[in-house]
């Protein structure tokens, strides 16, 4: 049985909704201690370090830490058809969606022969971390490398975990993914101490070198999440991301099995992952947890599903209506947020705060999570009450470009010198006056 929590006949205001809505933590804070003496080493002694954690923390050395091209051709050579196609039209699809995302330049006169232009730059290099833990995500290798490729990042390097099932090599899935969308640089090195190596760079035991990157994206464990705290100052990173999160708002119209199956679609990634079903109809909450009991002893991964649905992360909130949901799942600002209601369409289109909004009763999460073209890293823990999912913007800086003549720097001089004088940062001014000869001296440059 999920909890449950009874809103009906409460008007609660937002911090205390924040308080009463289940949701986790993954604790970043308890680790970093742990991972800032493996940091440290990686930044001394580079990837003999990273091969030496490895080895320490999951009993596994790669041969060497670049992995070799001819390891990752074979991983394309012997890839199952079906997962191939699946993964080419994942990546269609990604590439269509994000294609349209980038943005061109602007420029902008601001007045006559002053000129601001917004240039985008892409990000140079970026580190893409894969993880191969309890799950293998392929997926995410999709849903990082297309933005930052569309965005037009010059160069890009993958690290996944060295496999002892493997020959020591990342999962042979993610060396064939990497190969699909082009990626040929790929680094057997997991966890915290990838993401100190993709950040500081280093030399492999053999003569190839990682070169530092810019950005270091992609999921990761709690280590890797602090290790991306850790390496902040040198590199940007996507986010802190945490466990997977789905809410679901549904009314009376939603099919119980349908629900029950989303809702476990998240909860097997992680025991800590959140499920939570928002509803104004305790006909439906009974019915989905009868499903949900009923697959428990089915599905895969039942010892994970079971945590993480009966975890104090997930649950069954129960309001007065379309309204008061609505109010819920804004508050809770949901990683992922499906609507299966009366007029799904209408009802999400009122929704505030959600990293991604599947509407209605065929555009369920695992859609966006492998093929429907949208982005899956997305902002989780209420984040995305500020923040959005990775798209090409990730991996693009905005530059200003100022371009103004000497009319229109005389026209706005006066300006400039008055705001410096209320500053009391005179030489702001000067340095404006100082061109020229003909504009007044007194402090407020009249
Ligand atoms: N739901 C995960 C992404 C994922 N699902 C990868 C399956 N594979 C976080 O959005
Ligand atoms: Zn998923």
């Amino acid at each position: 049985m999920l909890s449950r929590i009874d809103l009906r006949g409460r008007s609660l205001g937002t911090a205390e909704l924040r308080r009463t809505l289940p949701r986790g933590a993954a604790d970043v804070d308890s680790v970093v201690d742990t991972v800032r003496p493996v940091v440290e080493a990686i930044r001394e002694h580079g990837a003999p370090a990273a091969l030496e954690y490895g080895e320490t923390f999951d009993s596994v050395r790669p041969a060497s830490v670049r992995v070799p091209a001819e390891v990752i051709a074979r991983a394309v050579d012997e890839l199952d058809p079906d997962i191939r196609a699946a993964l080419s039209e994942a990546i269609r699809r990604a590439r269509i969606v994000h294609s349209a995302q980038r943005r061109g330049d602007t420029v902008t006169e601001v007045a006559p022969g002053g000129f601001v232009t917004e240039r985008w730059v892409p990000v140079e290099r970026v580190g893409l971390y894969v993880p191969g833990g309890k799950a293998v995500y392929p997926s995410s290798v999709i849903m990082n490398v297309v933005p930052a490729q569309v965005a037009g990042v010059g160069s890009l390097a993958v690290a996944s975990p060295p496999q002892a099932d493997f020959g020591g090599w990342p999962h042979p899935t993610i060396l064939a993914a990497c190969s699909l969308l082009g990626v040929e640089e790929v680094w057997a090195v997991g966890g915290a101490q990838a993401v100190a190596l993709l950040a500081y760079g280093g030399q492999d035991t053999d003569d190839s070198v990682l070169e530092p990157v810019d950005m270091v994206t992609g999921p990761g464990n709690v280590y890797v999440t602090a290790a991306k705290r850790l390496c902040r100052s040198v590199v940007g990173i996507d986010s802190e991301a945490g466990p997977t999160e789905i809410a679901i708002l549904a009314d009376d119209t939603a099919d119980p099995v349908h629900v029950a199956y989303d809702l476990i679609s998240q909860a097997e990634h992680d025991p800590n992952a959140a499920s939570v079903l928002v509803t104004h109809s305790e006909t439906l909450a009974d019915a989905v947890d009868r499903e949900i009991e009923a697959r428990y002893e089915v599905t895969l991964n039942s010892d994970r599903v079971r945590e993480a649905l009966e975890g104090p992360q997930s649950g069954i909130v129960l309001v007065d209506d379309i309204e008061a949901g609505l109010r819920v799942v804004d508050a809770y600002a949901a990683e992922h947020l499906e609507v299966q209601t009366r007029d799904s369409a209408a009802d999400a289109a009122r929704v505030r705060n959600a990293g991604a909004i599947f509407v209605g009763a065929y555009s369920p999460v695992p859609l966006g999570d492998y093929a429907a073209g949208s982005n899956h890293v997305l902002p989780t823990s209420g984040t995305a009450r500020h923040s959005s999912g990775l798209s090409v913007q990730t991996f693009l800086r905005g530059i200003h470009v100022v371009d103004y003549d000497q009319a229109a720097l005389k026209e706005i001089a006066p300006t400039v010198v008055a705001l410096a004088a209320a500053e009391r940062l005179p030489a702001h001014g000067e340095a404006v006056r100082a061109r020229f000869e003909d504009l007044g001296t007194g402090e407020d440059g009249r």
